[in-house]
């Protein structure tokens, strides 16, 4: 049997363990990716570990999520993070100069590399052929260390895409497809790989779409075959030199496979507040739209603005309706400024937003009370967009745009004849908005704003954990339900002890009062607590709080990672009866933790309900280790690496 492209780019690189499934491996990690709203703790804690420089082949710090400088904290963050990155050997591309992911795309990404990013959606680079892993901020300080990156084999799905996809239908409505059949449990200990006649239909942005929102299924990463669509991509970005030909041998094996026939796909949507609610816009009919936002790592290339430029020109947008567009990068807002594509969005009544996430994170936007806002984002949690009675559509960006001019949510195919929009021959390069590393590093200062705030470190694990259920959720949690974000509350991603006053403010405001009063305790959760972001503020400010213990059913693959690191042990369910048996304000015991937690299975008493059950962790000895020191953090500074002592 021949091997998946997958396989091969893991072996390259593992650095440890065997690929079989379920099995711990690590790997080499080439590219480190952070943002600002998850980088700033990155750094925090690159400066912990104690290395004079970052040890990866490249390492990029965007900033991109908090550009709202409503105060000092944000702009003092961007000083903070500048100054780090020329001290420690990291790249920085300045705010308005895009959002990481598209940027990475356009001017880093090497097919057959590694990339990890502190950010969920960092599975985009996989649309250029590179292994693309989000994760939490201290496992990306980790690697940039040079430290491997550590993660559980996961099984190889392979979507095999047959078929040609019919006028109007996106990339994005092939993703909303797979969302709808695997849901947002369906990528969960996946990677996918894509292949099939199909792919060669899709230029590397819309490949881009469909691995960026493989974070939606919950998948490790995604991952298309680098051929002549990637080389033309990156010749247009004036990097032929980094591509490589790569595919899976003709008979290569996979755990898993699925076809999709491409010809039956027709334009889609999300419905609220899931990204996997999804239907075909002529079910869901043609609802009132008080806003669209065009933007988000998921749909701000230069092909998807080009098409949106292209359906408003010479027409104007509904009266009822706010249309904003936000470029994914300056690459793609300065070709549509010189082609006159900008013009024409200006012309139908669009308004330009900075090149950043913007609004797809709460940052302004926020749509009217009980409105429905139709995005070409990735996320439509409930509360997310700022307003908490909104609806938000997920759709691609032709919908969007026909549906910014009737004011309904419109499939693209009513206005007619397809429009074709071709990659150009070559984008406009200017990288002047990337600064390189200091060469002379000794002497550059790191600049720390009042707002960025020592980081918490936690304690070595108890021998015994007594404690009351502070809050009792059901399936699907998302880490925004857990550590919202926003405007408001964004701002303080580097001052953990100000987010902590925020923890599951929206699901239930009395937490973190309830959490105070009972010192700490524990959180239980359904299946897929913690899906979503990578924001490691969900596990930290937590922590801050005092919660020792998660009992979910399942949870999500980096939230799970993120809870470890910061000394959190996550536990399972075994038998779905016991979560049921529980409610919030039980007082639950966990005796000997320290002995117990080696046998991979960990009984706890009920206080309140005189009642006793076993859950089980699925732990690696690694895991365990991290957790009885406290947190990676921990474990790190009492490792060795080579001779020295970090
Ligand atoms: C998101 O889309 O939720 C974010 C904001 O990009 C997060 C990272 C963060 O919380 O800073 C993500 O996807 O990881
Ligand atoms: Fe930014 Fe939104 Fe993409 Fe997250 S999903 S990186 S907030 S654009």
């Amino acid at each position: 049997m021949g091997k998946n492209l997958v396989h091969k780019i893991i072996e390259a690189h593992l650095v440890s363990g065997e690929m079989k499934p379920g099995k711990e491996i690590s790997i080499k990690i080439d590219q480190t990716l952070t943002q600002d709203a998850t980088g700033t703790l990155a750094c925090l804690q690159f400066e912990a570990i104690g290395l004079p420089e970052v040890e990866t082949e490249l390492s990029v710090s965007y900033v991109d999520h908090n550009t709202l400088q409503t105060g000092f904290e944000n702009a003092d963050d961007h000083r903070f993070l500048q100054s780090f990155a020329s001290k420690y050997g990291v790249h920085f591309s300045k705010p308005g100069n895009g959002i990481c992911h598209q940027v990475h795309l356009e001017r880093f990404g090497k097919p057959g590399g590694t990339l990890l990013g502190s950010d969920s959606h960092t599975p985009t680079g996989g649309g250029i052929g590179m292994l693309a892993i989000g994760a939490g901020g201290i496992d990306v300080a980790a690697a940039m260390a040079g430290k491997p990156f550590f993660l559980t084999m996961p099984q190889i799905l392979n979507i095999e895409l047959k078929g040609k996809r019919p006028p109007w239908v996106s990339a994005k409505d092939i993703i909303l497809e797979i969302l709808r059949r695997l849901t947002v449990k369906g990528g969960v200990g996946k990677i996918i790989e894509y292949s099939g006649s199909g792919i060669d239909d899709l230029n590397v942005p819309e490949r881009a779409t469909i691995t960026n929102m493989g974070a939606e299924l919950g998948a490790t990463t995604s991952l298309f075959p680098s051929d002549n669509i990637t080389h033309r991509f990156l010749n247009a970005q004036q990097r032929s030199e980094d591509w490589a030909c790569l595919k899976a041998d003709s008979n290569a094996k996979y755990d898993e496979s699925i076809e999709i026939d491409l010809s039956l796909i027709e334009p889609m949507a999300a419905k609220p507040h899931s990204p996997d609610a999804v239907d075909k816009i002529k079910n869901i009919g043609p609802i009132k739209v008080d806003q669209v936002a065009i933007g988000s790592c998921t749909n701000a290339s230069y092909t998807d603005l080009m098409r949106v430029a292209q359906i408003l020109k010479n027409k104007k947008v509904c009266s009822s309706v706010d249309l904003v567009i936000s470029p994914g990068s300056r690459q793609v807002n300065e070709m549509l400024a010189r082609n006159g594509a900008l013009g024409d969005m200006i012309s139908a009544g669009a308004r330009i937003l900075e090149n950043t996430c913007g609004p797809c994170i709460g940052m302004g936007q926020a749509p009217p009370s009980n409105g429905v806002s139709v995005r070409t984002f990735n996320r439509n949690f409930k509360g997310r967009c700022g307003t908490s009675n909104a609806g938000v559509y997920l759709t691609g960006p032709e919908t969007a745009a026909v549906t910014a001019l009737t004011g309904v949510l419109t499939d693209p195919r009513e206005i007619g004849d397809f429009i074709q929009v071709d990659l150009p021959e070559s984008f406009i390069i200017d990288d002047s908005m990337i600064i390189p590393p200091a060469r002379e590093k000794k002497d550059i200062e790191i600049i720390r704003g009042p707002n960025i705030k020592p980081l918490p470190r936690s304690k070595d694990m108890s021998e015994k954990i007594k404690g009351k259920i502070a809050l009792k959720t059901g399936d699907n949690i998302t880490t925004d339900d857990i550590m919202p974000a926003g405007a408001k509350i964004l701002p303080l991603r580097s001052n953990i002890p100000a987010m902590a006053e925020y923890v599951f403010r929206d699901t239930d405001p009395g937490f973190v009062q309830r959490v105070k009063e009972y010192q700490g305790g524990f959180i239980v959760g359904g299946h897929n607590y913690g899906q979503g972001s990578s924001r490691e503020h969900a596990a930290l400010a937590p922590m801050y709080l005092g919660i020792k213990c998660v009992i979910a059913k399942s949870f999500a693959r980096i939230h799970r990672a993120n809870l470890i690191n910061f000394g959190i042990i996550p536990l399972e369910f075994i038998c779905h009866e016991d979560y049921e048996k529980i409610d919030m304000g039980d007082q639950l015991m966990i005796q000997d933790i320290r002995e117990e937690i080696h046998s991979g299975k960990i009984a706890i008493t009920n206080n309140t309900k005189s009642h006793n059950f076993t859950v089980k962790h699925g732990l690696s000895k690694r895991h365990i280790e991290i957790l009885l020191r406290g947190g990676l953090l921990n474990y790190i500074r009492m490792e060795k690496v080579g001779d020295r002592l970090l």
